[in-house]
């Protein structure tokens, strides 16, 4: 088989790029190690970008984004049993977030992609990249017992932290960058109320916590909690009570609890590999940065990878050009490394940390203050939580 794109991974960095190449009239090929519904029933992000947004109606995946999700202006800090909110809208210059889970971004771009009948092959097993710093690069994998190969012109390498093309890369020729944080974060899912209309960031001394929402009657949760902690000791009765004692009064006892239907615990990293183009093969999204979720980039610089990456093959097919895939690399990291300094900076300022000095700890708190009581430095988180411009 023969494509021009090899697209490894069928989350949103590798569903995106392959409907915006398919819209263009390129060639492309997705494969993913799991099947579809193993991919739907992760539970990730809920926070789209402007930029995000405008990218999934390029890609004509953005209608039910549109009828289904929620715009938000702003958002609240909580500390010191106090709410401060965030003015996004006003301090942005007139731009705002979309709160629309990543279970149904992937959904919609599945559906756009069935109907588009570019091929993906799910359950591909041992997936392995090519010849990529040749000018014959392919793609092999298995399935169904057969051994298949897809000779292309370049391949995507979309498979998260974990995945195969990263790790193609020879030791010699990449640089990685990675900061591990002592904590994680224990996620629900319940269908109840949220507890207030917009996102609600808390630093208490027993620990950050996060309120946002999948819809007027979908609620998702966040504590931050300790990287031994197991799922299996949190009932969800446990859960609410933590939550509520990390909460302003006010919201503890407006708090809607219910039974959850999904408890996750996610680890929390920073991590970044240079450059992000080897050859003919591209890292995209999180198999070539990950940050913790503080900031709510991950899914976002996503996006922008594959603006970047997906422009510069257009131009190479098109205009005969190979000036934006020899900048992608750079672009995309110029960009990803503003977005990690941010969710650094915002899980730095939210969260307790172990073993925290007493002047780091009056630090953070001169830091709250000084955020919520200055317009520039309001107007500074503002412009990097809506986003910042491709
Ligand atoms: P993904 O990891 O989503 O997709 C990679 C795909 O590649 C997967 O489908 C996988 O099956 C496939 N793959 C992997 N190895 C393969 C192989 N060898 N062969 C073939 N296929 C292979 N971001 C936010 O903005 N907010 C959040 O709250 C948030 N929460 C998160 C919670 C968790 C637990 C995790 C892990 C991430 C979270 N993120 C969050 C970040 C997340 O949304 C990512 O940024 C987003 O999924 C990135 O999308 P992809 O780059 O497509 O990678
Ligand atoms: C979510 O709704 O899952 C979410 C929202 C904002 C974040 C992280 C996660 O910063």
């Amino acid at each position: 088989m023969r494509t021009q794109i090899a697209i490894i991974g069928s989350g949103p960095s590798g569903l995106l790029l392959g409907q915006l190449l398919t819209e263009a009239g390129i060639d492309n090929v997705i494969l993913d190690r799991v099947g579809k519904d193993y991919i739907l029933g992760r539970v990730r992000a809920g926070v789209l970008e402007e930029g995000t947004v405008g990218l999934l109606d390029e890609a004509k995946a953005g209608a039910r984004l549109h009828a289904e999700g929620l715009p938000h202006d702003g958002f609240s800090l909580a500390f010191d049993g106090r709410d401060h909110r965030i003015d996004l809208h006003g301090l942005s210059g007139g731009k705002r977030v979309t709160v629309y889970g990543q279970t149904e971004v992937t959904r919609d771009l599945m559906e756009r992609r069935e109907i588009s009948g570019a091929p993906t092959v799910y359950e591909a097993a041992n997936v392995q990249p090519h010849d990529f710093d040749g000018h014959s690069p392919y793609v092999s994998y298995e399935k169904d017992g057969v051994t298949h190969r897809i000779d292309c012109d370049f391949i995507a390498g979309c498979d998260g932290f974990h995945g195969v093309s990263r790790k193609a890369v020879p030791q010699k020729s990449i640089r990685t960058f990675e900061k591990v944080y002592p904590f994680g974060w224990l996620g629900i899912l319940a269908d109840v109320p949220p507890v207030n209309h917009e996102l609600i960031y808390a630093n208490h001394p027993r620990g950050f916590a996060l309120c946002s929402m999948r819809s007027a009657s979908r609620s998702r949760y966040y504590i931050q909690c300790s990287l031994d902690e197991k799922i299996e000791d949190w009932s969800d009765e446990r859960f609410w009570d933590e939550l509520r004692r990390r909460l302003p009064v006010h919201h503890a006892e407006a708090l809607s609890t219910g039974p959850s239907f999904e408890k996750s615990i996610a680890p929390l990293r920073s991590f970044v590999a240079e450059p992000m183009r080897f050859g003919r093969l591209f890292l995209v999204g999180d198999a070539a940065h990950i940050v913790p979720p503080t900031g709510a980039k991950g899914l976002n610089l996503a996006a922008s990878d594959v603006h970047y990456l997906f422009s510069g093959l257009v131009e190479h097919y098109q205009d005969h050009s190979n000036t934006g895939i020899d900048a992608y690399s750079a672009r995309a990291l110029a960009r990803v490394w503003k977005a990690v300094r941010f969710s650094w900076w915002m899980t730095t300022m939210m969260h307790r940390f172990p073993d925290t000095s007493d002047f780091d700890q009056k630090i953070q708190e001169a830091e709250l203050d000084y955020l919520v009581h200055s317009r520039a430095a309001s107007t500074a988180l503002a412009e990097n939580y809506v986003g910042l411009a491709y």
